[in-house]
This record gives structure tokens, sequence and C-alpha cells, in this order.
């Protein structure tokens, strides 16, 4: 469960990821015991959730990769996000080649970054085989460089051509902003839609992945047939929202 991700990007398969901003570790087992997302993404950047509700949600992940999205590329955090038991990483506003680097350095123990050694939890999750966790830590974990600017827009060549940066990932709300149109995270704006397009084809153009939030199935769907190969379909807080109006509204419309 833990690679599922990694290989079935590795197969050329769309993967498909549910967003968790709750913090909370019965919501993302419930989640992940009962469908068959490749991954969860444990939102540290929005998301109410410290370092140990993080680990803590990651531990209760069942058939899926945990990924974490970054509240920052402070190294201790990435340190403490991988040491926890990320199996990828998605940093937020990444704005030029430069920060690229610098958020994949920390994510890379040396030779090729400046990852520091200490995993905690990960070292206990049975990943590699001789050598165990460290020996593979550097090929399996994916780190993805989150374009959500006019400046990152501009640079997303750069970006994505940088070493150890696996894939490209859109912020669609922070996009939009960044355009001057309002955050949506199933953008109809025809400037919006086009800066995806260009975002997809730089990644593509580089041989790495490109993968984006949003906000439903439907758009996911619709991500997916664009060709992107990581898409988001529904957060915790979301569905429990949609949910819970629909039930709602079926009792009252009846
Ligand atoms: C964005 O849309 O800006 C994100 O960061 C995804 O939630
Ligand atoms: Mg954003």
């Amino acid at each position: 469960a833990l690679l599922k991700a990694r290989n079935a990007l590795h197969a050329g398969r769309t993967i498909v990821g549910h967003w968790h901003g709750s913090g909370c570790p019965l919501l993302a087992e419930t989640v992940t015991a009962t469908s068959d997302y490749d991954v969860l993404v444990v939102d540290c950047q929005h998301g109410i959730i410290d370092a140990p509700a993080a680990m803590a949600v990651m531990a209760s992940v069942r058939n899926a990769s945990p990924f974490v999205r970054l509240r920052d590329t402070s190294a201790a955090h990435i340190h403490h996000a991988l040491d926890a038991g990320a199996m990828g990483l998605i940093a937020p506003l990444i704005n030029t080649a430069d920060d690229a680097r610098a958020f994949v350095c920390e994510a890379m123990y040396p030779p090729l970054g400046s990852r520091s050694f200490g995993p905690v939890r990960a070292s206990l999750l049975g990943l590699g085989g001789p050598g165990g966790y460290f020996a593979s830590a550097n090929e399996s974990v994916l780190c993805w460089a989150m374009i959500e600017t006019a400046a990152a827009l501009h640079n997303v060549e750069q970006i994505a051509a940088v070493p150890g940066v696996h894939g490209v990932f859109i912020g669609p709300n922070d996009l939009s902003l960044s355009l001057g149109v309002p955050p949506s995270s199933n953008p109809q704006d025809p400037a919006v839609l086009q800066s995806i397009a260009k975002i997809r084809a730089a990644a593509h153009s580089a041989s790495k992945k490109a993968g984006i939030f949003c906000g439903d199935g439907a758009f996911a769907r619709r991500m997916a047939d664009e060709g992107f190969d990581f898409v988001i379909a529904g957060t915790d807080t979301g569905l429990l929202q949609m949910g819970a109006a629909r039930e709602l509204e079926a009792v009252r419309a009846g």
C-alpha cells in the first residue's frame, strides 16, 4: 500500500487522491478502508493538523499511499513529515527553480540532498529490502512542486526540469486568485483553463508527471481525460458537508 501511488504512476496509470484536512484518523481510515484511492493527502497547509496529528492520520491510512501537502518548505517540517511516514510531498507555492531545488534537497538523503537522518516512524514501515528504509527512501518518496501563482506559471518549464521533482501539482484556487479571478476548485475561466493546459504540457515535455487538485469527481475525470497523471477527487470535510446536506434534503423534500 505504501508504494501504491508510485507503482501505479510507473505503470502509466492516473492516480486518484483523497484530500484530508480534519486531522481525524478515523475519517482517514474510513475513507481508505472502504474505497480504493491510490493516495491520501494530509493537508498540513490549510488543514487543521499539527505534527502528531499528521502522524496519527498517516498511521491510520489503509491501502493507499500517505502523502503530505506541506505547510512550507522549511527543512524541519519536510524532515518531520518524512520521518512520520510520508511517501510523497506536495510543496505549496513553488515559484522558481531555486524554490524547487531547495524543496527537493531537504527531501533526499545525501548524496542527493541534505535530509537529516532519523526516520522514527518511517523506518517501521517495512519499506525496502536490504538497507531498509534508508536505502529506498530517495527513490520511493515522490516530490511534487505546486504551481499556483502567475510567477510559477511563468517559470514552469524550469521548475519541472529540476532533478528530483517527480511532478508538478496545480492548486487551481491560488492559481485563479493570482490570475485575478475568484478562487475555484472547478475552474471555468478560460485563462485559468489555458494555464492548466500549459502547465500539464510543460510537465510532460520535461518527462515529469502532472497533478491537479480537483473539487469533485467530475472535474477530476475531465482532468484525467486531458492527460493528468494525478487528480484529487474529494476532501473529508467536503464529502461530509455534501453527504449531510443530501440526506437532510432527502428528508425535508419528502
Ligand atoms: C489550491 O487550489 O490553491 C490548492 O492549494 C489546493 O487546495
Ligand atoms: Mg493553494
